[in-house]
């Protein structure tokens, strides 16, 4: 039978374990756990005559090279190259979760989302339009509720449609807004133009981590053999960036993306009413 390959990646508790073990069977650790090695788990299942084996990733907060965990879920997406992406999301914690999603919309690579904890947002009485974030990210949304197996099959078949559509990846770009764009533009150009490549990144994403100042992405292009020429170039923009933004690049990144996510929630996700507060 035809066999796809799937990764669940997310925040640490966002519920990965728990949809990783109804859907395959599997007995894996759900909880306040944090393992001592950093591993993945595998497990396999049979849905509408596919067979997919998923791979249970360590929880991440982002994509960077900050912590061991990112390192490795970065590196398994572009070296073991998963056929589909799920990223688990809690929905009782969007902004920081979506901020993950940005940086994974990022790795152009095919992508599902299960909006897990669905029940915990329902409990919660705000209202998430998801079918217009899924829009706005050009991602499919799935609610789920991990503990209780809602939601698998509909995540399994959205999996599947990804897979079979292959080649329409996602199209949507994170803007940085002018001065980081610029320079985002000009190391796409020099990347290009000096045919430099690192880790099968896509290039507008090499062109972001080098000017984040991403220390593995660095090492890489440090031993190019236009590396050199390449992280001057760099510096310049990291300079420039910072003498027009008035912050560090890095934090200036990291900013506009909860400024994209801030700006997607404002338009789909309403704060219950004072009626329906609780101030206890
Ligand atoms: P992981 O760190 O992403 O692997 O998350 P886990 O699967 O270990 O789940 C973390 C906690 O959230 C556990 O206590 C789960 O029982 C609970 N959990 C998982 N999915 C859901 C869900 O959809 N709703 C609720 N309310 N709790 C969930
Ligand atoms: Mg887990
Ligand atoms: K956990």
């Amino acid at each position: 039978g035809k066999v796809i390959r799937v990764a669940l990646v997310g925040n640490p508790n966002a519920g990965k374990t728990s949809i990783f073990n109804l859907a395959s069977g599997a007995h894996e650790h759900v909880g306040n756990y944090s393992g001592v090695t950093i591993d993945s788990k595998e497990g396999t299942l049979r849905h509408n005559g596919y067979k997919f084996i998923l791979t249970d990733l360590p929880g991440t907060y982002s994509l960077s090279a900050y912590s061991p965990e990112e390192l490795y879920v970065r590196s398994y997406i572009l070296n073991e190259k998963p056929d589909v992406i799920i990223n688990v999301v809690a929905a009782s914690a969007l902004e920081r979760n979506l901020y993950l999603t940005t940086e994974l919309i990022e790795l152009e690579r095919p992508m599902v989302i299960a909006l897990n904890m669905y029940d915990e947002l329902e409990k919660s009485g705000r209202h998430f339009d998801h079918r217009m974030l899924s829009e706005m990210l050009n991602v499919p949304i799935i609610p789920t509720v991990g503990k209780k197996g809602f939601g698998i099959p509909d995540l399994l078949e959205s999996v599947i449609s990804i897979h079979e559509s292959r080649g329409g990846t996602n199209s949507v770009t994170i803007p940085y807004g002018r001065v980081m764009e610029k320079s985002i533009g000009i190391m796409c150009r020099d990347l290009s133009a000096g045919n430099v490549t690192a880790m099968e990144m896509p290039r507008r994403y090499l062109a972001i981590k080098l000017l984040e100042g991403d220390r593995e992405v660095e090492d890489v292009i440090r031993v190019h053999n236009r590396g050199e020429e390449i992280l001057a170039r760099r510096n310049k923009e990291r300079d420039y960036i910072e003498k027009l933004l008035k912050e560090d690049p890095e934090s200036a990144f990291t900013n506009s993306r909860y400024g994209f996510i801030a700006g997607a929630l404002k338009e789909t996700l309403s704060e219950k009413t004072s009626s329906e507060d609780s101030t206890t």
